[in-house]
């Protein structure tokens, strides 16, 4: 059988490609167990400072997986799922996996992304989308709420007004539209979109990424504190960082007028 996601190596970045295109990349649980043990183990392994996610074929994602047994309606009289124990321990994991990830992540968006899929993406350090995608939450038509962190990241990104437009009546969102929202950081060419993303990757795994890594938390950590807690997190931060061989690295660079070579994890 095809694997359900697929790893290359290129340089010191890692591409994970979500491999079922037959099913749009629809999540399953043991492609959502892949992904998560994926996204710890090249975080953790030093030659690997950047993280490219895309879709193979036509789609990026198109959410859960809604044919897999695990979610199927029962037949009639049946015991229903509970949908919470695969959100728990398997939706849950990936995107923490993925939002904790030790190395910056980037996803290029190649064509659609429903539900999950678009949670997943929205979950990623750099977003760029082909012009082609679409981006659509869809879980208005099954009834039931925005999940994977939808519901955390989406009016965060583009605000409440479209986040419960997009949520409530669930319409499709071109690439040029998520861009002008800041759903998305950059639209490009649909035969650009893997060598424009690769090169954002590439230049994130040049770049310290303790300190990349941190700006996310810290970004993500200032979303519920008031000012003055934020200023002091960056003060705490900063000053691990000023300790940290990075720092003296690119200072040092700097003065020499010479290229960097960060090493910290
Ligand atoms: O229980 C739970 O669900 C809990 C988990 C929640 C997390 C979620 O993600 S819920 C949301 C699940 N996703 C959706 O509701 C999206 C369903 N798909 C669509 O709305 C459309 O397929 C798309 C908008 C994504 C794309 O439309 P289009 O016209 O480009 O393609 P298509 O013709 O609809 O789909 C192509 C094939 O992929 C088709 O199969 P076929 O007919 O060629 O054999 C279609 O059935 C299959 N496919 C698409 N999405 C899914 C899927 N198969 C299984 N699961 C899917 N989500």
């Amino acid at each position: 059988a095809e694997p359900l996601i697929q790893i290359e190596r290129e340089e010191n970045i890692a591409i994970l490609r979500l491999n079922r295109p037959q099913a749009l990349n629809a999540f399953t649980a043991d492609m959502m167990v892949q992904i998560r043990e994926t996204l710890d183990a090249l975080g953790a392994d030093a030659g690997v400072r950047a993280i490219l996610i895309t879709g193979e074929g036509r789609a990026f994602c198109a959410g859960q997986d809604l044919s897999d047994p695990f979610v199927a309606p029962p037949p009639p009289g049946g015991k229903p799922k509970d949908i919470g124990h695969l959100i728990d321990h398997y939706y849950i994991p990936m995107a923490l996996a993925l939002r904790h990830c030790r190395v910056p992540t980037v996803c290029a968006v190649n064509g659609v992304a429903a539900g999950a899929g678009m949670s997943f993406a929205m979950g990623c350090d750099l977003v760029f989308a082909s012009d082609a995608a679409v981006f659509v939450l869809g879980f208005n038509k099954i009834g039931l709420i925005p999940d994977a962190g939808a519901t955390w990241l989406l009016p965060r990104l583009v605000g409440r007004a479209k986040a419960m437009e997009m949520a409530l009546l669930g319409d499709k969102l071109s690439a040029t539209d998520a861009e002008l929202l800041g759903l998305v950081a950059r639209t490009v060419q649909a035969d650009q979109l893997f060598s424009a993303a690769k090169a954002a990757a590439l230049r994130l795994a040049a770049l310290p990424t303790k300190a990349l890594v941190e700006t996310r938390r810290l970004f993500d950590e200032a979303q519920r504190s008031d000012f003055e807690p934020a200023l002091r997190a960056e003060s705490r931060a900063q000053s691990q960082l000023g300790f940290a061989q990075d720092y003296s690295e690119g200072v040092n660079a700097f003065m020499q007028k010479r290229a960097p070579r960060f090493q910290d994890r």
